[in-house]
């Protein structure tokens, strides 16, 4: 997988992608991820990315002509182009399981009031938000979709992480789970958890999984 990231904050990528699960998928050529400076693509003396917008309105905007460029540079054919922005659609599993199956994403992280309208109509094929709240600009939005897009991946998560029995893999909230010790500070855990009972842990855990979503996002339902 090809991700390329154009944002005006190149450093605040630097730590949260050199960790763990998505440094290992790097380090493994599962991932080829380079981070791209939208100001290196304007090129007046003060290296202008951003613009009041007409009409008049608080805050400034990402002016067109430096996304242009730099998608022209960074994009080929295959490349899927995602605007990170609060309008966009709502970022959840199924569009990460969509998006594990791509070639190469183009990630362009917001910052100010948004970006010029024309960067939306003519170069985006898709606009995601990671929930309803304002950030201060789109870089942590980037490395979200990175990070949940990365562990579907094949290869990149290892055996003992698996992406199989979790939340949302079949559109439920995951069930109550327990380790050693068996019984800690007179909590036991469930008794058919300790069964070796397969088929009644499977039902248990089906049961805990629809009451947990019921209770916490009947949405989901
Ligand atoms: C955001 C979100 C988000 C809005 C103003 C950056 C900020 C600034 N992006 N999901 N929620 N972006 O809040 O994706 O442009």
């Amino acid at each position: 997988m090809k991700i390329a990231v154009l944002t005006l904050f190149p450093g605040m990528f630097a730590g949260p992608l050199d960790e763990s699960i998505i440094k290992r998928a790097r380090a493994k050529g599962l991932l080829e991820l380079s981070i791209h400076n939208l100001r290196d693509y304007a090129h007046d003396r003060h290296r202008t990315v951003d613009d009041r917008p007409f009409g008049g309105g608080p805050g400034m905007l990402l002016k067109p002509e430096p996304i242009f460029e730099a998608v022209e540079k960074l994009a080929r054919e295959s490349t899927r182009v995602i605007l990170l922005s609060p309008i966009g659609r709502a970022f959840h599993q199924a569009i990460a399981r969509e998006l594990a199956d791509a070639e190469d994403l183009l990630l362009i992280s917001g910052h100010y009031e948004g970006f010029d309208e024309r960067v939306r109509e003519k170069l985006a094929d898709d606009e995601l938000s990671i929930g309803d709240y304002v950030l201060t600009n789109g870089a942590l939005p980037a490395m979200v979709v990175i990070d949940a897009v990365m562990r579907l991946v094949p290869g990149v998560l290892g055996d003992d992480e698996s992406a199989h029995e979790e939340s949302f893999s079949h559109g439920l909230l995951e069930y109550p789970q327990y380790t050693r010790p068996a019984e800690f500070c007179g909590m036991k855990v469930p008794e058919v958890l300790l069964s070796g009972n397969h088929a009644e842990i499977a039902k248990w855990r089906a049961a805990q999984a629809r009451l947990r979503t019921q209770e916490r996002r009947p949405d989901l339902l």
